[in-house]
């Protein structure tokens, strides 16, 4: 098929793979996403060094603009998951990428190596969720800690190592820089852009924890310049995430620089919008007499 191709020396049967956060958080779900969503990969819910209950509700709210969360990294930690990992892995029609996170190089070691056993078919480390004391973006905003924890995670496993950026950065490139010489073998950018909302009514903020990440719509152009600047800037692969929800933002995305595109937001609407991006992006290479997808990605940096 014209979307066949390898990813950090994954076979994905297309480039469209499930973010992490969204229906990650049961074998189950992941399964189904690869199933009936078409997905090339499938991304779990981070998962940490020890179990937390998250933020106080309500932690999601839908925008007219995209969703606004502050979750609070809800997970089971690391020996909870491993049944719902080794489900995923034994059942999954695709690839299945464990997200993990924690306060330090060591943690994120401690994670790994503790996911290992479910044999997951890469790791993304998530260095990068906007409202996590301790954990997300005070660690992805340090390049130095992020070379750490790449290279603390990269000593412990023997599978592909993708390291999720934050936007909310003043030079995303110099992050990029920082996992790539951790040896990061690619980099996911973005997570989700610091947001808030109030509710004029009672002058309160909708989100229980007052403040949290903004995804969907409203954040695609953030994540193409970002994609765009860290193509330019690195050697690794860039996956692209950040409000693609139609085959035409995939293929923005993929002439940007991404080397394949999550899809997070978009699938609370519809499960099948794997197949649906995939199918677009298919007739359109067919359209444009484009052999296979690598014609495409990148392709912005070489109109002149
Ligand atoms: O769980 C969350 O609140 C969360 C995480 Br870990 C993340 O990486 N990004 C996000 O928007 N929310």
């Amino acid at each position: 098929s014209y979307l066949m191709y390898t990813l950090t020396g994954l076979k994905l049967k297309n480039p469209t793979i499930l973010a992490a956060g969204v229906l990650g958080t049961t074998g189950a779900s992941l399964c189904r996403v690869a199933r009936e969503g078409g997905a090339g990969a499938v991304v779990t819910k981070s998962i940490g060094p020890a179990p937390k209950t998250g933020h106080p509700n309500p932690s999601m709210i839908r925008l007219d603009c995209g969703f606004l969360n502050a979750m609070g990294l809800p997970n089971p930690s690391y020996p909870g998951f491993l049944q719902e990992l080794e489900f995923a892995k034994e059942n999954s029609a695709a690839p299945v990428i464990a997200s993990i996170f924690g306060g330090t190089p060591s943690e994120f070691a401690e994670v790994a190596e503790g996911l290992l056993p479910s044999k997951p078919d890469a790791f993304e480390l998530n260095v990068s969720c906007p409202h996590a004391e301790g954990y997300g973006a005070a660690i992805g905003s340090n390049p130095c800690l992020v070379e750490a924890v790449t290279a603390a995670v990269k000593d412990v496993v023997n599978v592909p190592v993708w390291v999720k950026l934050t936007p909310n950065v003043a030079d995303i490139t110099c992050i990029g820089n920082a996992a790539e010489s951790g040896g990061a073998d690619a980099v996911v950018a973005i997570n989700t852009v610091k947001g808030m909302a109030i509710d004029i009514e009672s002058g309160f903020p909708v989100l229980g924890n007052r403040s949290g990440g903004l995804s969907g719509k409203a954040v695609k152009p953030v994540a193409i310049k970002c994609v765009y600047d860290l193509y330019t800037a690195l050697e690794i692969p860039v996956i692209g995430v950040g409000g693609v929800s139609s085959w035409k933002d995939a293929v923005e995305m993929m002439m940007a620089g991404a080397a394949a595109v999550q899809v997070g937001s978009a699938v609370y609407d519809r499960v099948d919008v794997f197949s649906e991006i995939d199918s677009g992006i298919e007739a359109f290479l067919r359209r444009k007499g484009y052999s296979d997808i690598k014609k495409i990605i990148g392709l912005a940096h070489e109109v002149v």
